[in-house]
């Protein structure tokens, strides 16, 4: 008999391309239907057909203090019962703006959006609009959302389905964007060079979370931030997965490294459509109505969105402690992940840094795309039906994080542990068609 994810799979597919809203949630890559998920609480979802998972999307990382938390739950129905969308401006923006402003010191000034796409749209425009310049540097692997210049090498979804090059990208859209390897140096000093006075931007996430994780090896950051001060280049943090996640201060707190600009994205929603760019006063204020930038939105600000995210900035800033916890879970999972590896003789190998983690099934490190594509894509399939069947949710991609919450527990980290070791083991899940 049909499951009910399996039956809404089918209709969906009918008027959904691919029966999803985001191609990241489709098991293409890992085969087998998608898990139809109907609530979540804590640490905790259930799918249609009511099976419980312990659960390491968490919306793709806005979840850090598990989902419906209660604090923000009733921050949200206060602010839903005043109204939904006012198309003016509200007290609760200036709040958030000045909230990220004291808890990010390179954020001057603020703009809010809906999504991490529109951020990094936009403070690619206004680093534009800044320098007068129009070309972009990104890295192989890193995905800064899916606007036409930045889908060019592209992680997270592009990857997934090997498409890294979107098509419907006009190829005036894509040569304003060179791509450099990431934590390659050299290659980003040669492309300053060859391009000189003519870069606005270099763009990055300052930890790699879109072709599994990958880190920034030492002095990289360092790097990007020197070439970019020596060129007149605003140096972009793309802060979507790690702000406000590695620490109160994202990994510019986390790393010592000041950014021109950052792009933040869902965590500050925490659940509702939510995104934001800001940095220095002189490049935020090329912005319309101040400047000439264009930029603008009826939902951004919405005032349930900023209730929401208030709530959950408010809790991270108040507890320190939770920062602590999360490095706790996720160096346990680290750690013990290397032991199941040495225990069981698995070639594989175990990346992160605070909340995000990821495993490769590959044999040598991974520091960058080529490396990261490296990874045994058909066994990762395996090890994934094998954590759903023991009630584990995690992407369904080799090249995605694993995102702990304030919700998980040690047990929930043995727990998954156990189940890695039994998958390599040999008791190993087949590959559903
Ligand atoms: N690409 C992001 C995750 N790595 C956001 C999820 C999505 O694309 O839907």
């Amino acid at each position: 008999m049909m499951t009910k994810s399996e039956r809404l799979f089918e209709r969906a597919v009918q008027r959904i391309p691919g029966g999803v809203n985001s191609p990241v949630r489709a098991y293409r890559s890992v085969g087998g239907t998608p898990r139809f998920i109907e609530r979540a609480d804590g640490a905790s979802a259930w799918d249609a057909d009511g099976r419980r998972y312990t659960d390491y999307i968490g919306s793709w990382g806005p979840m850090l203090l598990g989902h419906n938390h209660p604090a923000i739950w009733e921050a949200v129905c206060k602010a839903a019962e005043k109204g939904l969308s006012f198309g003016a401006a509200t007290e609760a923006e200036v709040e958030m703006a000045e909230l990220i402003c004291s808890l990010v010191p390179s954020v001057e000034m603020v703009r809010m959006v809906n999504s991490g796409t529109e951020a990094v749209m936009s403070a690619i425009r206004a680093a534009r609009g800044y320098t007068g310049r129009d070309k972009i540097i990104k890295f192989e692997g890193c995905y800064h959302g899916h606007c036409d210049a930045m889908l060019v090498k592209a992680g997270s979804g592009v990857m997934t389905a090997g498409i890294p090059d979107s098509a419907g990208v006009p190829a005036g859209c894509a040569e304003d964007t060179l791509t450099a390897a990431y934590n390659d140096l050299h290659e980003v000093e040669r492309l300053f060079e060859e391009n000189r006075g003519k870069i606005a931007a270099l763009i990055l996430e300052p930890v790699a979370a879109n072709m599994g994780v990958v880190l920034p090896q030492e002095g990289f950051l360092e790097g990007v931030r020197a070439l970019c001060s020596r060129h007149g280049a605003v140096l972009i943090f793309d802060e979507v997965i790690t702000g406000f996640r590695l620490g109160i201060g994202g990994a510019q707190g986390f790393y010592g490294i000041t950014p021109d600009l950052t792009t933040f994205g869902k965590i500050i929603g925490a659940g509702m459509p939510v995104g934001a760019y800001g940095g220095k006063r002189e490049i935020m204020e090329c912005v319309a109505p101040v400047g000439p930038v264009y930029q603008a939105g009826t939902l951004s600000g919405n005032p349930v969105a900023m209730a929401a995210g208030l709530a959950q900035l408010r809790i991270l800033k108040g507890h320190p402690e939770i920062y602590e916890k999360l490095g706790r879970l996720g160096d346990s999972f680290r750690l013990g992940m290397k032991k199941v590896l040495e225990q069981t003789g698995a070639k594989a190998q175990v990346t992160g840094t605070g909340s995000l983690a990821c495993l490769f099934f590959t044999e040598e490190p991974v520091i960058d795309y080529p490396s990261a594509k490296k990874s045994d894509t058909e066994r990762f399939g395996r090890y994934f039906h094998h954590l759903l069947k023991s009630g584990i949710h995690a992407a369904p991609s080799q090249f995605e994080a694993i995102f702990f919450s304030n919700a998980h527990t040690e047990e929930d980290i043995a727990a998954f542990l156990d189940a890695a070791e039994a998958f390599f083991r040999g008791e190993d899940c087949q590959r559903p068609d």
